[in-house]
């Protein structure tokens, strides 16, 4: 028996360590992750990095910052395998570049602790935070999870379950549809639907690594939860409109992320996780995972900021709404009808408030300045909270260009009036910003809501405005139709107080008209007035 034990502790040793090495030699030998910051300072420079861009595999070089313009900074990751050649490219070529992250694994590991550490550990969480968290899991209050955390998809997904168990009434939980690997693709729906009010739809995490837009999601349905028995200005919400929160548009990119969150191949994966599509490079075939669903959509269809090519990170898919995870959000969308009013989408990073439309410069849709003056009061709204500062303006005007994107497509093809990209904290110029540091989380979701609720405010303004019209007019047509029914029931009840009517009325045939008071004294049945002399 002994012997045994012994035996099946040698294999599972012999075993772990042979895991163990493999798991030693791909991290050693095969060097590190590099980010660098390229400023192209010529028409050439630029051309070539766009050319690279749109071209390359994200596995190879993975633009956290693409080129659009002559001496804006361009960032790219670049694995191990690639670095030497690329710096070699880049000082061929004279690029003024640096060095921004010199080992990203190494950093990663920094912000997000060692993968070897516990599940809780590695989420950030220490043992009494653990206990307080696991408590309030189980017991509540309100919805029931600590924000300022990252959770998993299953978490999220149960904890909206929750809140819509919590309040039948408020809150349901909705499935859109399913994602490539089979994930159901969940949201919440928040407020009292008449059938009439306004739709306001919000969504995030359509690109996998961009974590604090999930949790700013996450955040809005917090508030709203928790909000509705203790705020007057979230009951109004409940009350006034219909709020779709959408948390996780692409949950198999999301959990990829999350699997080895200290690796950059894993860690920083923007794209779906459909199946591998092959084609060839130039040099061999190669077959690759994903679709940048954010150029999917049916605005545009692959004309620019976008990649035929299925191993670029902006790779746009075989054709419009190809993905499962874009045709269920269209098809939810497009089922909203006109009472979609505002739809805005959650990305990760560089501080902009973006309107449509992303494919060429200046080009705008109707109500441009209604749109624009909305942007602008959410950005000195969102401002006020910390003094975080958002450029706003269009895609192409503020950072780049691109086509098959989601709020285009909602601006053109739904004509939802106030449709925007937000793109979160930090700044452009930060290192590394999809790995928010955890303290940022609220923060950065506290002043975004600031700037949300102004589109929502401007919503319901809106619709209440119409209500107002519509509501005045039916009372003048109604007033209007009861003195027309009493005009003709008085008609010819009156007797005139002149002699001269018909012989004033030969005279000027508009007499009744343009002498009308003194029409309605003198000749009330000749003029057809008996119903404003008449009691
Ligand atoms: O490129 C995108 O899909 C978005 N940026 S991100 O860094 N989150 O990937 C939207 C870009 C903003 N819009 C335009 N450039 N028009
Ligand atoms: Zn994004």
């Amino acid at each position: 028996m002994g012997r045994l034990v012994w035996l099946i502790f040698a294999i599972f040793l012999a075993f772990s360590q042979k895991c163990q090495g493999k798991i030693e030699e791909n991290d050693v030998n095969e060097g590190p992750f590099k980010v660098y910051r390229i400023v192209p300072t010529t028409g050439w420079q630029l051309e070539e990095m766009i050319r690279i861009f749109e071209n390359a595999d994200s596995e190879e070089a993975d633009f956290w910052h693409p080129p659009s313009v002559v001496n804006q900074t361009v960032d790219v990751m670049v694995s191990p395998k690639n670095t030497r050649f690329f710096e070699k490219f880049l000082q061929n070529g004279s690029f003024p570049f640096e060095i921004a992250i010199k080992d990203l694994k190494k950093k990663l590991i920094e912000k997000e602790g060692d993968e070897k550490l516990s599940r809780f550990s590695r989420s950030g969480f220490s043992r009494s935070r653990r206990i307080f968290v696991e408590k309030i899991m189980r017991d509540g209050p309100g919805s029931g999870l600590v924000m300022g955390e990252y959770y998993g998809y299953a978490t999220i997904v149960d904890w909206m379950k929750r809140i819509a168990d919590r309040m039948p009434r408020l809150a349901s939980i909705l499935e859109i549809g399913r994602s490539a690997e089979g994930r159901g693709i969940f949201g919440i729906k928040l407020g009292h639907d008449d059938g009439r009010k306004p739709i306001v739809v919000i969504d995030a995490g359509i690109h996998a690594r961009e974590w604090a837009s999930i949790h700013t999601a996450m955040y809005f349905i917090n508030l709203m939860a928790n909000g509705h028995d203790s705020d007057p200005w979230i009951r109004s919400y409940f009350d006034n409109i219909v709020l779709y929160i959408l948390p996780v548009l692409n949950p198999d990119g999301y959990e990829f992320t999350r699997n080895d969150r200290t690796n950059p191949r894993s860690r920083m994966w923007r794209k779906s996780r459909s199946q591998q599509r092959c084609a060839w490079d130039g040099q061999s075939t190669k077959c690759c995972h994903g679709v940048d669903l954010n150029r999917n959509f049916d605005f545009r269809f692959g004309e620019v900021g976008a990649s035929r090519y299925p191993c670029s990170e902006i790779y746009h898919g075989e054709s419009a709404h190809s993905e499962p995870e874009t045709r269920a959000f269209a098809n939810f969308l497009m089922n909203l009808g006109d009472r979609l009013k505002g739809y805005i989408t959650l990305h990760a990073y560089s501080q902009l408030w973006i309107y449509s439309y992303s494919h060429r410069k200046f080009t705008y849709p109707a109500n441009i300045e209604e749109i624009r003056n909305v942007a602008a009061r959410a950005v000195a709204a969102l401002g006020r909270e910390f003094g975080t500062r958002y450029q706003y303006g269009t895609g192409p005007e503020i950072i780049y260009a691109f086509s098959g994107g989601s709020t285009d497509w909602a601006t053109e093809k739904l004509r939802v009036k106030y449709s925007y990209t937000l793109e979160l904290r930090p700044t452009y110029e930060e290192w590394n910003g999809f790995v928010l540091d955890k303290r940022q989380l609220i923060p950065t979701a506290k002043e975004t809501w600031a700037g949300v609720k102004v589109v929502i405010d401007q919503i319901i303004l809106e619709y209440r405005t119409k209500i107002a019209r519509v509501f005045r007019q039916r009372v003048n047509a109604e007033a209007l139709e009861k003195a027309e029914q009493r005009r003709i029931s008085l008609k010819g009840k009156c007797s005139d107080e002149s002699q001269s009517c018909l012989h004033w009325r030969s005279q000027n045939p508009d007499i009744c008209r343009t002498s009308q008071s003194a029409m309605l004294r003198e000749c009330p049945n000749m003029c057809d007035l008996c119903h404003l002399v008449l009691p």
